[in-house]
């Protein structure tokens, strides 16, 4: 599978070389929450995509688990500098969702059950660059790692990883999610080490 090969290509690599400036690697899994965890039931879980014109596309937990699946398995990068190796999820390309939605949109918002948000452009988010998985190392995603889905965007710091994620809106211009509101960068690559606004 297509989405399997950025883990492939990662484990033949040293694993200094696979490490981001300022990181260091860990096996343990720490939580980052910015408030207390939502309690979100499949059988209420919506995801709704909104095009910039305001058209809104709805998948409930069964038709979100209806969409072709994938299996990555990515390195992750947290700003606080852990790094994890090898993660591995199954869920729903951001293709997916993103497939006959009529849109000329350049950025997207993620909006969380429990009011989080964080900005991605577009093309980040397509072409096997993001996911939104529903379980981690072949168990449903636990509640405080974002369950029962988040977004897995592993190219771009995880705060990028929008957990409880509700929706994702299109828009023409650029706007800043929580963390970038308070001064993290907005982009977030942590090969270049864009941890803060100026990086
Ligand atoms: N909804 C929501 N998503 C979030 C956060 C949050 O506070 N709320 N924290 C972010 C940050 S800073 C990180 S590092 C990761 C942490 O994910 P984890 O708790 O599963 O390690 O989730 C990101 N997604
Ligand atoms: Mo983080």
């Amino acid at each position: 599978m297509e989405s399997l090969s950025p883990g492939f290509r990662g484990r033949r690599r040293g694993v200094a070389d696979r490490l981001p400036p300022g990181q260091y690697p860990t096996e343990d899994f720490p939580v980052l929450s910015a408030g207390p965890t939502p309690q979100v039931a499949t059988d209420d879980w919506e995801f709704t995509l909104t095009s910039e014109k305001g058209v809104a596309h709805r998948w409930g937990w069964d038709a979100m688990m209806a969409l072709p699946q994938e299996e990555p398995v990515v390195d992750i990068h947290c700003v606080t500098r852990w790094s994890k190796f090898d993660t591995r999820w199954r869920g729903v390309p951001m293709d997916a969702f993103l497939e006959g939605v009529e849109t000329e949109a350049v950025h997207a918002m993620f909006e969380s059950y429990g009011g989080y948000s964080t900005n991605v452009p577009l093309a980040d988010l397509r072409n096997g660059r993001a996911w939104l998985v529903h379980t981690f190392d072949g168990y449903p995603l636990a509640p405080e790692h974002g369950g029962p889905a988040r977004m897995l965007v592993p190219r771009l710091y995880f705060w990028k990883s929008a957990k409880w994620v509700r929706g994702v809106r299109l828009m023409p211009d650029e706007r800043l999610g929580f963390w970038e509101q308070m001064g993290y960068h907005h982009y977030g690559d942590p090969w270049r080490e864009q941890r803060v606004r100026g990086d």
